[in-house]
């Protein structure tokens, strides 16, 4: 498509303020436009984008950005905003390798004030940044909030609300971006407390009027007229303001509007006529672990299912048709999703929370502190593992494998295809004296492999009777491990390959193995530090053996967006990549040959 003239002349806000009611009008259907062409063909955030188009050119209509603070909270509907800070011609790349992230982004630009990706942050940013100003003597600068009713769910939320009410002499602007959704339509006390508001066009009781804050509202979050009167009318406020848009998710893409299965939040490669994925898709990991837990929920009513807000992304859509009431969302809440999940386990029940593995990361404590002292019995479903790709570094899984292990009493396990996620779950809903975890990739999984014998935890995949090391397989990684050890005995290298499944508490059968050889080398899908190679490491050091070990993972540092496979490949976690390494190992090492025993031999 070539870019029609009128988009193709705003290269930056200020282009924005000479245009007439009809030239906006005729902007915001050419971003349309230029979003689903664009999204259908790179995959991204839709709807939540198609639902800001009139809200951003409002507000940087009206705001100046950057002297003007914007902040965009979660940031997966910053699309907009970055069409009209000149950045329209890198959509071709978005979230590509060296492409455009699809979230803020320092790096991109000096309108990108914070990169976030995870829900619910912009609040307590924006009253840093306000008392920063006020502190700084500025009293020119507006902090303009966008945050949607799901993020408004979020308990950081509620702690900047607080703030923000209680400090007439920093005032936010908060403009909240209310489509009555989330992914699935938002939950809770909030979300009718909304609904009033936008039904009456105000109530006897007014939640943010009584934490302190003036509100404006509900104001059409299409109209740009209506919008931009409501918005000056906040900034001459200088008080804490909520304008309380409506919006519709997916506004002017009928396939958008209709999704009541949210699959066009987020999407890969679609069919702009339909919104329909352009290729077939295998079975992944998701639509296992669903199928299962509704077959254990059939099996077992005390199995209860926990979501912050993201019931079909995480595979739980199949349990709350069948079971809806032992399906909680709770909203964008993962840190009560935890703690309230331990609370049903002491009620007897055995809660299964499915959530991505990155958003665990902000319920440590709860994890800790609340499920793991009391040896209560909570399963956790870690998602999207390891690297996920095209969200990039704040959406890649890669700390959970590191963090977990440190938690007393807790199981992790690393599947490595569909046949022992299965079993694995079921492991895990049996356990009755602390909390267990599961984590597993995005994307397709691979056939099933079968394992040679299961010694302790452990499972041979492959035995060398003249090993020359030891791979130890984790996880999804298993394939890539079996591939480079078929290179390697080409190369006339045997190795020994085991699959650990359960990667912490370390299993002493697993260490036995590994002091029988003289190199073991443990191949996972996420950060060096704290990996299981590294604990084997520390665990074979406090043994005789002489064994070498080392681990092949990802390094630790963000790492940028691109897809799992270029990531993996770049940090030689594929096979080709391992069998690599491997060779190295050997080679950097003059020691002899030494007669290794096998798995078997070792058992
Ligand atoms: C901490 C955290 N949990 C979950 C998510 C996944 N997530 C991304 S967008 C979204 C829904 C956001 O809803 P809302 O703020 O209303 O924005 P909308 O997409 O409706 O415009 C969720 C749950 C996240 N980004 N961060």
């Amino acid at each position: 498509m070539t870019t029609p003239p009128l988009l193709s002349g705003i290269s930056g806000p200020a282009d924005l303020r000479s245009l007439s009611t009809a030239a906006l009008s005729e902007l915001a259907a050419q971003i349309r436009d230029f979003l689903i062409e664009n999204i259908c063909r790179t995959g991204g955030h839709l709807g939540p984008n198609l639902g800001v188009v009139e809200l951003t050119i409002a507000v940087h209509r009206i705001f100046h950005s950057p002297h003007d603070v914007l902040l965009f909270d979660t940031g997966h509907q910053s699309y907009v905003h970055k069409i009209l800070t000149g950045r329209r011609a890198d959509f071709d790349s978005l979230r590509h390798a060296g492409g455009l992230s699809g979230y803020p982004s320092r790096e991109e630009s000096g309108h990108d004030v914070i990169e976030n990706s995870h829900a619910s942050t912009a609040l307590s940013y924006a009253d840093g940044i306000a008392k920063a100003i006020a502190l700084s003597g500025d009293h020119d600068r507006r902090v303009v909030v966008i945050v949607g009713d799901g993020a408004l769910t979020g308990g950081m939320c509620w702690e900047a609300l607080n703030n923000i009410g209680g400090a007439p002499d920093h005032p936010v602007i908060i403009v909240l971006n209310d489509n009555g959704r989330s992914y699935s339509p938002t939950i809770g006390g909030l979300a009718h407390h909304l609904a009033e508001l936008r039904r009456s066009g105000s109530a006897h009781a007014n939640l943010f009027e009584d934490l302190g804050m003036a509100y404006l509202g509900p104001v059409d979050g299409h109209d740009i007229g209506e919008l931009e009167r409501a918005l000056r009318r906040a900034s001459a406020l200088r008080r804490p303001v909520v304008v309380h848009c409506i919006t519709r998710k997916g506004n002017g893409y009928p396939p958008a509007e209709q999704d009541e299965a949210d699959r066009l939040h987020a999407v890969g490669v679609v069919d702009p006529a339909t919104g329909r994925p352009t290729s077939p898709s295998a079975p992944s990991w998701t639509s296992v672990f669903a199928e299962e837990i509704t077959a254990i929920g059939a099996e077992r009513d005390d199995v209860v299912c926990l979501t912050a807000a993201m019931p079909h992304p995480t595979g739980l859509g199949g349990f709350a048709d069948r079971f809806p009431e032992r399906i909680f969302d709770v909203g964008i809440a993962e840190q009560h999703a935890v703690t309230s999940a331990a609370g049903l386990a002491i009620g007897g029940m055995h809660p299964v929370v499915a959530i991505y593995a990155t958003f665990l990361n902000r319920a440590f404590d709860q994890l800790l502190m609340d499920v793991a002292l009391h040896r209560l019995p909570v399963t956790f479903v870690l998602d999207r593992a390891g690297i996920t790709g095209p969200d990039g570094p704040s959406h890649h899984g890669m700390w959970d494998a590191s963090v977990l292990p440190v938690v007393p009493g807790l199981r992790l396990a690393a599947p490595r295809d569909s046949a022992n996620l299965r079993e694995m779950l079921r492991e895990a809903v049996d356990v009755t004296d602390g909390p267990t975890a599961i984590r597993y990739p995005k994307g397709s999984v691979r056939p099933d492999i079968p394992a040679i014998s299961r010694t302790g935890r452990y499972d041979l995949l492959r035995a060398a009777p003249d090993a020359m090391g030891l791979l130890v397989a984790v996880g999804p990684l298993a394939g890539a491990c079996l591939d480079a050890a078929d290179e390697l005995a080409a190369h006339g290298v045997p190795v020994t390959v085991v699959d650990p499944r359960w990667i912490a508490p370390l299993d002493p059968q697993l260490i036995k193995l590994a002091g029988a050889h003289s190199l073991v080398l443990t191949v996972e899908d996420t950060t060096t530090t704290g990996a299981l190679g590294a604990r084997i490491a520390q665990a074979l050091a406090a043994t005789d053996a002489t064994t070498r070990a080392a681990t092949f993972a990802l390094p630790p540092r963000f790492l940028p967006h691109a897809s799992r496979a270029e990531i993996l490949r770049a940090h030689g976690l594929d096979a080709a990549g391992i069998a690599t390494s491997v060779l190295k190992r050997l080679a950097s090492t003059h020691r002899p040959r030494s007669r290794a025993r096998t798995g078997a031999e070792a058992s």
